[in-house]
């Protein structure tokens, strides 16, 4: 039986990794090597070792030293022996990164890696900035040396992205020359205007900034050509909008369309997803039953076949059943990781958590149990409106103790995605409110009293607690304390079928640098067209009910897309 070797130090999902091995070489066996003595014990044997890097360089670097691994890594490369790295896997065999500049990477390539700017001069054109982490699906623009070594990586393919730092090389050249290229193959991708390595490869060593398990069908045929010993494979068939009218975004990603799974047990003590109307999740008849629409994995699968770009899973009474043990979801997760390869988020109870006994299990252990899952983010709703306070409260300084801040520094900013569950206040004068309002200009929405003036009240525990503090400012304060993406809901639009709430996603997209998600509302592919259209650029947009209904397929939402010119990646 193969078995595939996989450097595991224990900050990220690695188990999608495995699944992904699994689909691509069945029967295959996967050996994690965590430290000097695992290499050791296994080094005679291994031909095929997979270097996967999640979150923080610097703490991957660190993990990689602190474990003995790194001369041993370096040792197996130079007797010849097969190696892929990923994503920060890639970026380690670099010398250096801003991220942390104290650490010293490898040093086979004598590049550095630095962070992507917001002020990209193709967005400062159009009064936007560039979203940072990129986070999504690009494809791969230019090559250099000789391709036929790149395991199948093509440019009609486009490929998962999720990083804040990147080896960016100047778009100004055409070209890298032989010398600089030292015996190295390239393929670059261009975010904005920063054209930046997205895979390298020379004799035993292959690497991609991109994640091969989180890119459909596209990715697993370069890993599959990898662990086949195949550099010259032809790659999967193009997955992306062919026709000429097709649009080139700024940032040259896709649109992002994501399917949300709210799940919680029915009456029956059964797993469910549901859907809302403004987040009441019960029938509108005399028994009042949780609405049923389906089995999570099922209903999962069922959209990533479809062509979901991601799939989110929200245990929405998560407050309700405290302890870890008691998570259904991280079984969930399990499954889902099976026989699904695209990113997968997971929110709801994301906190600090005591167990009966007393014990506190802290916020990033909990994240680190659905890690392990197979999540590849982790949504935090509750815990970041009262993180949100405290940072208020505390003159805008955080305490390095909150989840959002713990959970990014081990597994990087963007495995932290912010779940906000606002609502609209009217408010007659602005001063009657220190949150930033908005002013209503068409008479036609003014309030119930007349009122000209709103802001996003936030809530907590599903919208059962209502607090001082606007959707902008709660956005705001967790972009400062690290967070990497927000899931942008609106409870008076969520399950109305009405369309996205476009005065909300440009109050907020316009003022924060993370990507924002919009969420709440659709009915119809229409409206997916309109939220990204939205002048400030949403970064995804999710769709729930519209799915779950059974009224559009993610497939629907994306054949109307290409027919308005809009780019989005096909599966
Ligand atoms: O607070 O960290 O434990 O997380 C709980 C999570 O559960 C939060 O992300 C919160 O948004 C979510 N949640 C809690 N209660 C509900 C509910 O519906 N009663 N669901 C709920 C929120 C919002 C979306 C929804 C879109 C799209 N659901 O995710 O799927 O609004 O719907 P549509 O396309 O059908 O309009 P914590």
């Amino acid at each position: 039986m193969t078995t595939i070797y996989v450097v595991d130090v224990e900050s990220g999902n690695l188990q999608s990794l495995a699944n992904a091995i699994d689909q691509v070489a069945p029967g295959a066996n996967v050996v994690f090597i965590r430290n000097a003595a695992d290499f050791q014990q296994h080094n005679a044997n291994i031909e095929t070792l997979l270097l996967p890097g999640v979150g923080n360089y610097g703490h991957f670097v660190k993990q990689v030293t602190e474990r003995g691994l790194a001369t041993p890594v370096l040792e197996y490369i130079a007797s010849g022996r097969r190696i892929m790295g990923i994503c920060v896997g890639l970026q380690v065999l670099m010398k250096f990164s801003e991220e942390a500049p104290g650490q010293q990477g490898l040093g086979l390539l004598d590049m550095k890696l630095a962070k992507f700017t917001t002020e990209d001069p193709i967005f400062t054109k159009v009064g936007q900035k560039k979203a940072v982490p990129e986070i999504g699906w690009n494809s791969v623009a230019q090559f250099s040396g000789d391709t036929t070594h790149l395991y199948g990586i093509n440019s009609s393919n486009k490929y998962y992205y999720v990083h804040s730092y990147a080896a960016i090389v100047d778009s100004q050249k055409e070209q890298i020359t032989a010398e600089e290229a030292n015996g190295w193959t390239f393929a670059f991708t261009n975010y904005g205007s920063e054209r930046f390595v997205a895979a390298v490869a020379r004799k035993n060593v292959f690497a991609t900034q991109f994640h091969p398990e989180k890119s459909g069908k596209a990715g697993l045929a370069v890993l599959k050509a990898f662990l086949q010993g195949q550099p010259d494979a032809q790659g999967a068939p193009s997955t992306m909008s062919s026709s000429a009218a097709t649009e080139t975004t700024l940032s040259g990603l896709s649109r992002r369309i994501i399917a949300c799974l709210d799940v919680r047990s029915n009456d029956q003590g059964d797993l469910v997803v549901t859907k809302g109307d403004q987040y009441d999740v019960r029938e509108k008849d005399d028994n009042a039953n949780v609405r049923n629409l389906g089995k999570p994995v099922e209903l999962a699968t069922r959209y990533y076949n479809q062509g979901a770009d991601e799939i989110t899973f929200l245990n929405i009474t998560s407050f309700r059943n405290d302890p870890l043990k008691d998570q259904p979801m991280l079984e969930v997760l399990k499954q889902a990781a099976k026989t699904i390869f695209v990113p997968l988020t997971v929110g709801g109870g994301i906190k600090d958590l005591t167990e009966a006994d007393g014990t506190v299990v802290p916020a990033s252990k909990v994240a680190a149990a659905y890690f392990l899952a197979g999540a590849d983010k982790v949504s935090i709703g509750s815990d970041a409106v009262a993180i949100a306070e405290a940072w208020y409260a505390n003159g805008k300084q955080g305490t390095g103790k909150s989840s959002i801040e713990t959970i990014s520094a081990t597994f990087g900013v963007q495995a932290v995605v912010i779940s906000v569950d606002p609502k609209r206040k009217y408010i007659a004068d602005p001063s009657q409110t220190t949150q930033e309002v908005i002013k209503i200009e068409d008479p036609a929405r003014y309030g119930p009293q007349g009122e000209r003036y709103c802001y996003y009240q936030v809530t907590s525990q599903g919208g059962r607690k209502t607090h001082e503090m606007g959707a902008l400012e709660l956005c705001v304060a967790c972009e400062a304390l690290g967070a990497g993406e927000i899931l942008l809901n609106s409870i008076d639009h969520d399950g109305t079928n009405s369309g996205f709430n476009l005065e909300l996603l440009h109050q907020v997209k316009s003022r924060v640098s993370i990507p924002v998600i919009a969420s709440s509302g659709a009915g119809n592919p229409g409206h997916f067209k309109q939220v990204f259209d939205l002048e400030c650029g949403v970064d995804a947009a999710l769709g729930a009910g519209l799915f779950h209904r059974g009224e559009y397929t993610v497939n629907d939402v994306k054949a109307h897309l290409r027919e308005q010119g809009m780019d989005v990646r096909l599966e």
